[in-house]
């Protein structure tokens, strides 16, 4: 099982800014990640909370509801929460980092991550292929 696990303002997704983020919505997306663990014989669980302790909370449980891999994009929490890292590097659990947009070629405060030292690795800026690379991996290795 692999927890997908999208944090705060992604629920805007297809409403604003298509032109950085495209014009699907949370709901396609998280279909699309239902979709593409199938074909890789996996499952997956997809949340989204705009509450840093919400997204530390599942984390926290996600080794007794049976989740082996977490991809996770954090969004602005990224570049502020040392919480979110504590918790990712304190469950153990192999988890990639997945940006929709490139965060290096954006403003300078998007190109530190918090999040990335306690990641397995980091996807940016291929759209919601960053999510199928990342639930392919996990579910392979
Ligand atoms: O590129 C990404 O996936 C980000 O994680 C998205 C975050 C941003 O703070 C990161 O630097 C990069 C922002 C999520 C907000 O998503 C929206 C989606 C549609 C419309 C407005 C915001």
């Amino acid at each position: 099982m692999i927890l997908v696990l999208n944090g705060p303002n992604l629920n805007l997704l297809g409403q604003r800014e298509p032109e950085v983020y495209g014009s699907a919505t949370l709901d396609e997306l998280e279909q699309l990640c239902q979709a593409w663990a199938a074909e890789v014989g996996a499952s997956v669980i997809c949340r989204q909370s705009n509450y840093e302790g919400q997204l530390l909370d599942w984390l926290h449980r996600a080794k007794d509801e049976g989740v082996q891999g977490v991809v996770i994009n954090p969004g602005g929490l990224t570049h502020t929460s040392v919480a979110l890292r504590d918790a990712i590097g304190g469950v153990g659990l192999p988890t990639i980092e997945v940006h929709i947009s490139n965060v290096h070629a954006r403003e300078s405060f998007r190109h530190h991550s918090f999040i990335a030292p306690v990641c397995v690795g980091t996807i940016t800026g291929l759209g919601f292929e960053g999510y199928r690379a990342a639930i392919h991996y996990l579910a392979r290795r």
